[in-house]
């Protein structure tokens, strides 16, 4: 691209557009730099929710509807910078659901795939494709593209968790399907716990045919298991510059990303660790798990906690400042741009200089 700038207009112009616009007729000049940028432009904003902000009103909520009659009792965290779009990101749904004790949210199913990341409560269920599994905090679980799912809560708290979806992608695809079936919910056909000894111990049925497709067939990551490795691993102090130790989350039969279009990533980092300046062209929204710590995004700051939410939109520069020992989870569509070949990063430390 030559320049950057855009041709100014003339009295001659504007008529010629205003003519041509009757025609379903736009000149590519007026929007050519817009639509090809040098770098992603991202609308989304930095933005950070503070659990203790956020949490009263999802209660608050329970008293106005139950889970039954909303379908998912869910507050939707809407990027300030695209209001009105169900949208965290460009390509990313969030939002926190609460189940209160003896509620259930009826079984149905659609082509978004959903994760969750548990905040609080302990042992309610959420049942997919007729395996039920037992939701703790940090545990990060999946609902595959157009499996049945619905959830329970058979414990005596609220059961709070993140939702991440991939809604605004699927909307842009025009690809979006769903249905219910009847407000029911459905009854476990395997033992719990079934999915995450068959193919998430390094262990694989010896017929296994991968008819799980494109989606990992575990669907429950336990943070006990998680929390393990990471503490296992900062033994050997093989710190990256930029993510501290920062793991994705994988699917055990071929090693790629647990969900098609979302990649998921827990990471560790050390009290007093800055991590060094860094951007992706995949816009990412983080979860406080344990510890404190600030995070400066596009030249802002923002103090974190455990089960706070924070985004940083595409191509942001930003850096962690853990104050303790912080675990960071987080999540974004990596996987749909590296299939593409349009994943980019930039690291600003020795190695990325
Ligand atoms: C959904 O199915 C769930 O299953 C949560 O818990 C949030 C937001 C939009 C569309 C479907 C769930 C959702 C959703």
């Amino acid at each position: 691209m030559s320049t950057q700038a855009t041709p100014s207009n003339t009295e001659a112009r504007r008529a010629f557009y205003e003519r041509i616009d009757r025609h379903h007729l736009t000149p590519l000049w007026e929007s050519l730099h817009a639509l090809v940028p040098l770098h992603p432009q991202s609308r989304a904003l930095p933005a950070l929710w503070r659990y203790a902000d956020v949490r009263p009103f999802v209660l608050e909520s329970a008293g106005l509807i139950t889970a039954q009659e909303a379908e998912r009792r869910v507050l939707v965290l809407e990027n300030p910078g695209l209001r009105g779009q169900s949208s965290i990101t460009q390509t990313l749904y969030a939002g926190i659901q609460l189940v209160m004790p003896g509620e259930t949210a009826p079984s149905h199913r659609h082509t978004q795939s959903a994760l969750r990341f548990v905040l609080e409560g302990n042992g309610a269920y959420t049942t997919v494709d007729g395996e039920r599994t037992l939701m703790q905090p940090g545990d990060f679980v999946i609902t595959p593209s157009w499996t049945p799912h619905d959830h329970g809560n058979a414990s005596d708290a609220p059961m709070i968790w993140l939702d991440g979806l991939d809604i605004p992608l699927l909307r842009f695809l025009d690809a979006g399907f769903a249905e219910g079936f009847g407000g029911r919910i459905q009854q476990p056909e395997r033992p719990v716990g079934d999915a995450l000894a068959r193919y998430g111990s390094g262990l694989l049925p010896v017929d296994y045919d991968g008819r799980h497709g494109v989606t990992s067939p575990v669907f429950n990551y336990p943070y006990a298991r998680t929390r393990e490795v990471l503490e296992q691993l900062r033994r050997a102090e093989q710190w990256d510059a930029c993510h501290g130790l920062k793991l994705r989350y994988t699917n055990p039969v071929t090693g790629g990303f647990a969900m098609p279009t979302i990649g998921a990533f827990v990471q560790l980092l050390p009290q007093g660790f800055e991590t060094a300046p860094y951007r992706s062209s995949d816009g990412t929204v983080y979860v406080c798990v344990e510890g404190s710590g600030e995070s400066v995004v596009g030249g802002e700051r923002y103090r974190w906690g455990p089960r706070d939410v924070f985004v940083v939109p595409s191509w942001t520069t930003h850096h962690h400042r853990p104050a303790a020992d912080a675990v960071l989870f987080s999540f974004s569509d990596r996987p749909v741009q590296a299939a593409f070949g349009l994943w980019r990063e930039e690291r600003f430390d020795q190695e990325g200089a």
